[in-house]
């Protein structure tokens, strides 16, 4: 066993591209929800009820056992890219039964994403930058099996809407140096080869206030929350987070 991990730890010096063995480290915590998780109206669907469902759910809040909060965002801001990966992950949001999934996509290093059409019916993937709500892609996905492969090119936060179902809601986070996570369903992320510093911990949450606006449910702002964390070479820093 610790001739394995001796050899690895070889393999990781001369692969590391200019990035000494031994001077990242890990960032690792949970955001969880205080106190009683209001209650989340489901949105009652009124036509392509055989695909989407009588009701659908807007996936603002998901509480899971524990009071972890699943789909919140963890970053931290001001690093250069983080090396690539050998083999990157696919990065995929299907459109199944009129909802996306998942509900929140964190992307690194601004690679590129597809957004699948699972359903046979038409869907309109409009994605808006969520800092101005002004559109940075639109794209129609008439019928089931299209695949739309989106280039983003400027990271931070993009919603998807759909522009026939309006409960339709997405996140898709653009990691410009690839140190981001989504929270799983308890809560929990992590960040690894994290160079050893000091560094503005940021978790984004995107709110669960919703207003019915002709149909059309509105959202209310992103919680948004930051805590300075020291990075250790070979450790994990424990970052824990609150909504309430
Ligand atoms: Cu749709």
């Amino acid at each position: 066993m610790k001739t394995v991990r001796a050899v690895t730890a070889m393999f990781a010096l001369v692969l590391g591209a200019g990035l000494v063995y031994g001077q990242t480290g890990t960032v690792s915590g949970t955001v969880k929800f205080d106190g009683a998780v209001p209650s989340m109206k489901p949105y009652k669907v009124t036509y392509n009820n055989d695909v989407c469902g009588n009701e659908a759910s807007l996936d603002r809040l998901v509480v899971g056992k524990g009071g972890g909060v699943e789909y919140a965002v963890v970053y931290i801001e001001g690093l250069k890219s983080k090396p690539k990966q050998v083999s990157p992950a696919k990065y995929v949001v299907d459109q199944k039964g009129c909802s996306y999934q998942p509900h929140v996509l964190v992307v690194e290093h601004g690679e590129e994403f597809t957004v699948a059409n699972m359903d046979p019916l038409f869907h309109n993937v409009h994605g808006y930058f969520a800092s101005n709500n002004e559109t940075a892609f639109n794209i129609a996905e008439p019928v089931k099996g299209m695949k739309a492969v989106q280039k983003v090119r400027k990271p931070g936060m993009y919603l998807m809407r759909c522009d026939v179902h309006p409960w339709m809601n997405a996140y898709v986070y653009v990691a410009g140096d690839g140190y981001a996570a989504a929270t799983d369903k308890n809560g929990e992320f992590t960040l690894t080869d994290v160079p050893a510093g000091k560094y503005e911990l940021v978790m984004w949450h995107e709110g669960w206030d919703t207003k019915d606006v002709g149909g059309k449910p509105e959202f209310s702002k992103p919680v948004e929350q930051t805590q300075e964390i020291t990075v250790t070479a070979g450790k994990t820093t424990a970052a824990d987070f609150t909504l309430k």
